[in-house]
């Protein structure tokens, strides 16, 4: 960042914030309803320009101690904040908006950004750190990394302690303690030596704490405290679907789903046959497939039930319930009889997912077949345009469902609901870290740790070794079935 030339002591701009009034002491009602001896309102700064520039400035060297690439305000008081560093210093910004739009893109974050950028949180004061939380879990659904966010004044009632927390795990910088400031307001005359003894033990013995439902929304980071054996997990399923896959999980200590993007039916066969012994699930692209038929399903259906895996159909449905019901039964590829499961776009609305349960419970009534359907909450695609608030909505949807939405399609945390899968592809092994036309690849690892996958879904990681000797081909398999499966395993520790 550039040299910053503008110094001014910290003390003066203490002392400013006193004489307008934004440092305030009496006895005020707070949010939470509790009776304090101080306020501190940073809000009426916004009409004392000089005094905001100074205080600006005084982020500026703790802003030298971070890594990022963006920066972001919290709304509302610290966005003129973040408004000026950003312009002054040439670092681009985000906003995080407080409500959604309810027209238009119904963005929740403003601005370009990519998934992986690093962006540094501006807050003005810190006092049990919800507020930061609040803009950290939007900004790391976006697939933004937050290591460290600077506020102005620490309340000292907790907050930097509460953020440090192993499940959310921001180091908060602050330009100043409230003891300090309150030390110097005394040493200057300005609040006598009782106020001042009031309102640090008034500080001291108020701790603030996370509330439990904003903590109950820490699903973006995968947690060593909430984690479940798979076998828990299936106990903890209502739709039996998603039991029967979770008990396979731990059956074949697998969490692995190999993509059969092949498009003969002979090789997806051979495939299913060589990796049905290592993986829960095999997924395919039917309309991919030159000599798709009835008889090729049975016979994929057979090696399914034979090497005990789960059949998934990747159809993403996007369509009107009633065309979507036709996709799902009728056509060439007659899919609601031979695939356990398949997934769906949120974006046409509820009427797809009705449409899915109607033809889900019409079928099971006929053949007694289990079978669910994953939400897709996010893309593994470069720059594709998954809204921000999508992931949400899956979430939202999936609730309203769980005797048969299995979980989602996701790229990070949807929810912390231990009965939902959440299924992360764009993973591979090696040094291909995409294919040059979007697709985004990571390792079974960080999909597992970092992007909070139960289940990696690998394709041409495992496919482009279908021609190569059976020996490799299944040291191949199996260096993933193991790697997916112990990042899940490690993640308990
Ligand atoms: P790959 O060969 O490992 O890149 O194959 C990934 C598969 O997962 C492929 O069939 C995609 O259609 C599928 N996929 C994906 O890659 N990314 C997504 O966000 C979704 C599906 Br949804």
């Amino acid at each position: 960042m550039a040299n910053d030339h503008h110094s001014v002591d910290i003390f003066s701009v203490i002392r400013r914030l006193y004489e307008y009034n934004a440092l305030k002491f009496g006895q005020f009602k707070l949010k939470s309803g509790i009776e304090s001896p101080v306020y501190i309102d940073l809000r009426t700064i916004i009409s004392q320009p000089d005094l905001m520039i100074d205080l600006c400035h005084q982020y500026v060297p703790l802003m030298k101690q971070c890594r990022f690439d963006l920066i972001c305000g919290v709304p509302y008081t610290a966005l003129t904040m973040a408004t000026y560093l950003s312009t002054k210093f040439r670092h681009p910004m985000v906003m995080r908006r407080k409500e959604t739009k309810q027209h238009g893109t119904k963005q929740i974050l403003e601005g370009v950004y990519q998934r992986g950028n690093r962006v540094l949180i501006i807050e003005d004061l810190i006092s049990s750190g919800s507020s930061i939380l609040e803009t950290a879990l939007t900004l790391r659904q976006a697939g933004l990394i937050v290591t460290d966010a600077i506020v102005f004044i620490d309340r000292e009632q907790g907050g930097i302690r509460n953020l440090q927390h192993s499940d959310i795990d921001i180091k908060v910088h602050s330009c100043i303690h409230f003891s300090e400031m309150i030390t110097y307001l005394k040493d200057e005359g300005h609040i006598t030596g009782e106020k001042s003894s009031e309102v640090l033990e008034w500080i001291q013995s108020n701790y603030c704490a996370i509330p439990a439902t904003l903590h109950n929304q820490l699903a973006l980071t995968t947690c060593s405290s909430s984690w479940k054996s798979y076998e828990d997990r299936a106990r903890l399923c209502q739709n039996p679907l998603g039991k029967r896959l979770f008990e396979l999980m731990a059956m074949k200590r697998s969490n692995l789903c190999v993509s059969a993007d092949l498009t003969d039916c002979q090789s997806i066969l051979k495939l299913a046959e060589l990796a049905g012994p290592h993986i829960v699930m095999l997924k395919t692209h039917v309309d991919i497939i030159d000599d798709f038929s009835m008889d090729f399903a049975r016979r994929l259906r057979d090696l399914a039930k034979n090497h005990n895996f789960i059949l998934f159909e990747d159809r993403k449905f996007a369509d009107i319930g009633s065309t979507v019901q036709k996709q799902y039964a009728g056509g060439l590829f007659r899919l609601s009889e031979w695939t356990d499961l398949i997934n769906a776009h949120l974006l046409p609305g509820p009427g797809l997912i009705e449409a899915l349960r109607q033809e889900f419970m019409a079928r099971s009534f006929k053949d007694s077949q289990q079978r669910g359907c994953l939400l897709i909450s996010h893309l593994s695609s470069q720059g594709n345009l998954v809204p921000v608030d999508y992931a949400q909505e899956a979430y939202k949807m999936a609730i309203k469902n769980p005797d048969f939405i299995v979980g989602f399609i996701s790229q990070t945390k949807v929810c912390t609901d231990p009965a939902f899968i959440h299924m992360t592809p764009g993973v591979r092994i090696g040094n291909e870290k995409n294919d040059k036309l979007g697709q985004q690849y990571t390792t079974p690892e960080d999909a597992v740790q970092n992007k909070g996958a139960d289940l990696i879904i690998v394709g041409r990681g495992i496919i482009s070794k279908l021609d190569s000797s059976c020996e490799e081909f299944e040291t191949n398999i199996i260096l993933y079935k193991q790697r997916g499966y112990n990042a899940y395993i490690n993640l308990c520790q």
